[in-house]
């Protein structure tokens, strides 16, 4: 007689323990457990709505490969349409594994994917962007990623969701309130309401899901995403730091973290409008798109590097590729 631990809802052997819920779950409850929190995450805090159609940013690692998957299970369920979207950020064999992963994934869904080659449409990638404006690599490529998402997702009048997980929002959560950052520290709810024609909506459907769980639900659904971590990534940055200390709380207090957040959005409210710094919104006078005053920072910073602001280019790169999806 086999001595494994069974499904708490099967006669299944169990894949994993969740600690926190105190209960040993199959594959396949397992499967349908993360799908839940997911669409219970969607429907408590209202990130979607019927006939909505969802941009899902999808980087080529563990955390948009479980979103994407979940999603492709609750669309119908949910009536939303998905359109799958990668940027190809340049930074050498980590970027092409990137695009292959997520190109094998969005295939093995019959979801169709976009992806927006950085270096093709400006000339320059993640590394050369960086090094010319001398900052911090993340930074750089962190403005880049949230330009194009955002301009492609108003492109097609989509919600655009990411797949920032439990400890990651969890961490920013800190880490603003440490550096005593009041307005980053405001906006890590669950959905960014959208401004017209400036600014799409965005939502994180992964709220309450840890990235151990991201991960083990992408192993276990044998989806294609990189295991090896960007080059680029500081080795000791703060959140790195954090990331730890709540690691080590949620071994002693099993689900702290989604209690934390919880508290939080009891605080903060489910949604946020989208605000720039200062808190003033405008159409950059170059591309249209969400800014404060003036240029907005994609157009301010490529600016500097390209001698003219690169939003408008890249509008209408995104505008070609994502004809075929409008139509
Ligand atoms: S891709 Fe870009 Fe990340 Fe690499 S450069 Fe930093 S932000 S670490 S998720
Ligand atoms: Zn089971
Ligand atoms: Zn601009």
């Amino acid at each position: 007689m086999s001595s494994a631990t069974r499904c708490r809802l099967c006669t299944r052997e169990a894949l994993t323990r969740v600690t926190y819920a105190r209960m040993w779950l199959c594959q396949e409850h397992y499967r349908e457990f993360i799908a839940s929190k997911v669409e219970r995450t969607i429907r408590r805090y209202e990130l979607l709505r019927p006939g909505e159609r969802l941009l899902v940013a999808v980087s080529g690692g563990k955390d948009s490969a479980a979103l994407l998957h979940v999603m492709a299970g609750l669309r119908e369920r949910l009536g939303v349409e998905l359109v799958a979207f990668h940027i190809d950020l340049g930074i050498g064999d980590y970027s092409a594994k990137s695009k292959e992963a997520a190109e094998r994934l969005a295939k093995g869904l019959g979801i169709e994917l976009i992806v927006f080659d950085l270096r093709r449409e400006i000339g320059l990638g993640v590394p050369e962007l960086f090094r010319r404006l001398r900052r911090a690599p993340c930074s750089v490529c962190g403005l880049v990623k949230r330009y194009i998402m955002n301009a492609a997702a108003v492109e097609i009048g989509a919600t655009l969701a990411t797949a920032h997980n439990a400890d990651d929002i969890a961490t920013y959560i800190i880490k603003n309130f440490l550096i005593q950052e009041p307005l980053a520290l405001h906006k890590m709810v669950p959905k960014l309401e959208g401004v017209k024609d400036l600014a799409a909506a965005k939502v994180r459907p992964l709220y309450e899901v840890y990235e151990r769980e991201a991960l083990l639900y992408s192993l276990s659904n044998s989806l294609p995403f990189v295991t090896e971590e960007c080059p680029l990534a500081p080795s000791r940055g703060l959140d790195a730091s954090i990331k730890r200390f709540l690691e080590n709380l949620e071994e002693e207090h099993p689900g702290f973290t989604l209690s934390f957040l919880r508290r939080y959005v009891r605080t903060a409210g489910a949604s946020a409008s989208p605000g720039v710094k200062g808190g003033k919104v405008a159409p950059c006078r170059a591309c249209g798109l969400i800014s404060s005053e003036g240029l907005c920072s994609f157009c301010r910073v490529t600016e500097r590097v390209l001698g003219a602001p690169g939003g408008s280019r890249v509008r209408d790169c995104i505008k070609a590729q994502l004809q075929r999806v409008t139509r």
